[in-house]
């Protein structure tokens, strides 16, 4: 199995492209060429980081050492504990070809890492409409994709095309080379988290399902509401890996133990129809999925999760570059670095979403890394939260 997460970029010269991509396909949907799709050349390196890096024949897994030490008394309620400690952190080389998940693909994800995470609290599940309703009743914030983007935000994009909304994943009516992620993905008009797949759809019976639609700064404010914070991406694996030591899954290696499907992914002929094999097509509720070992729901699949690090494809070489043994609660770079759209800021995505696939994108698996431009929202990204002990209420 392999994945490939798709990555969706605002851009401010995206007009072009945009136009050449789309403009036969729009019908209804408004295109505001704000934003921009990254698609990695086929067949060429994801990054410049040196080709060393492969683990390819041997593992780098050194055995995980979760702290023993018990967790606080009167945990914050729809979280759990995850005990801290030492694992290795990354992925090896996938073994599959497939457009996103092969070997140059996850360079980004290498060298596997010792690190160190103290122990902390996180959201069993991803954070859900219902859970963001009581945030934007409490505040009246409003999402990125809720407000008119500006002239200055975006000085080449035409003024008629400065329309609030977002991203959203459309179906192709036929089969498509899976090299142009501009014929699935459209920027809708008055697409935002109570509308997440264009203006007309709505969140009548979806209180469970997680929240989507929201940019970097929309999760940011809700946590800092909700008096916890994002995670960092070395807490968020160390949490999904569920104290077992280099496995594919949060379950173990098996991808279908017994014949059952354990994340929301897809099935089907992507981009054009999703089976729902395992049960849902397109999101499901939180937690319909067997949890991993920490109690911990959808770590892989269902939706994106934004962790607090800046992206830089290079910054596991650059950890082993300063040789410095076990990182300890690593916050990420100082800044953001992603070589296919290197003026573009990015934080962390981890977990994959119901749009991977083994066709397309296999970054569910445990240890790949995904990215995002932080104003960008899709349908498939969301956020779950954490909560440093001390900070416990
Ligand atoms: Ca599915
Ligand atoms: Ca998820």
């Amino acid at each position: 199995m392999t994945l490939h997460m798709v990555t969706i970029t605002v851009r401010k010269q995206s007009l072009k492209l945009l136009k050449r991509s789309f403009g036969l396909l729009i019908t209804l949907a408004v295109i505001a060429p704000l934003f921009r799709l990254q698609v990695p050349a086929s067949g060429t390196p994801a990054s410049g980081i040196p080709a060393s890096t492969s683990t390819r024949g041997s593992s780098a897994f050194a055995p995980t050492v979760a702290n023993k030490t018990a967790a606080p008394a009167n945990g914050p309620r729809g979280m759990v504990w995850i005990p801290g400690g030492e694992f290795s952190m990354g992925s090896e080389e996938p073994s599959t070809d497939a457009v996103c998940g092969g070997y140059e693909r996850m360079r980004d994800a290498r060298p596997i890492h010792r690190v160190y995470v103290d122990g902390f609290w996180m959201d069993n599940t991803e954070v859900t409409n219902q859970e963001f309703e009581k945030f934007v009743k409490a505040t009246g914030y409003r999402t990125v994709a809720e407000i008119t983007p500006t002239q200055e935000q975006f000085p080449t994009v035409p003024r008629e095309n400065l329309v609030a909304g977002s991203t959203v994943f459309t179906p192709t009516p036929n089969p498509v080379p899976l090299n142009n992620m501009f014929q699935w993905w459209r920027y809708i008009k008055g697409t935002d988290w109570r509308h997440p797949e264009g203006p007309t759809s709505n969140l009548k019976g979806r209180g469970k399902y997680p929240v989507v639609q929201v940019a970097y700064p929309d999760a940011a404010a809700y946590a800092k509401w909700a008096g916890k914070r994002l995670p960092t991406e070395a807490e968020w694996e160390f949490a999904a890996r569920g104290g077992q030591t280099g496995t594919l899954y949060p379950w173990g290696n098996e991808f279908k133990p017994n014949g059952k499907f354990m994340a929301n992914i897809y099935e089907g002929k992507f981009p054009v129809n999703d089976t729902g094999e395992d049960g849902f097509v397109g999101l499901a509720p939180v937690g319909k999925f067997p949890a991993n070992a920490y109690g911990l729901y959808d770590m892989a699949g269902n939706t994106w999760e934004w962790c607090s690090d800046w992206y830089r494809a290079d910054y596991y070489e650059q950890l082993a570059m300063q040789n410095k043994g076990v990182m300890s609660n690593p916050q990420g770079p100082d800044n953001s670095w992603d070589p296919a759209e290197p003026g573009e800021k990015k934080r962390v995505h981890r977990g994959g979403s119901f749009l991977c696939t083994d066709q397309y994108c296999a970054r569910y698996m445990l240890g790949t890394r995904g990215k995002g431009e932080v104003t960008t929202a899709t349908n498939h990204l969301g956020f779950r939260c954490v909560q440093s002990p001390t900070k416990a209420r």
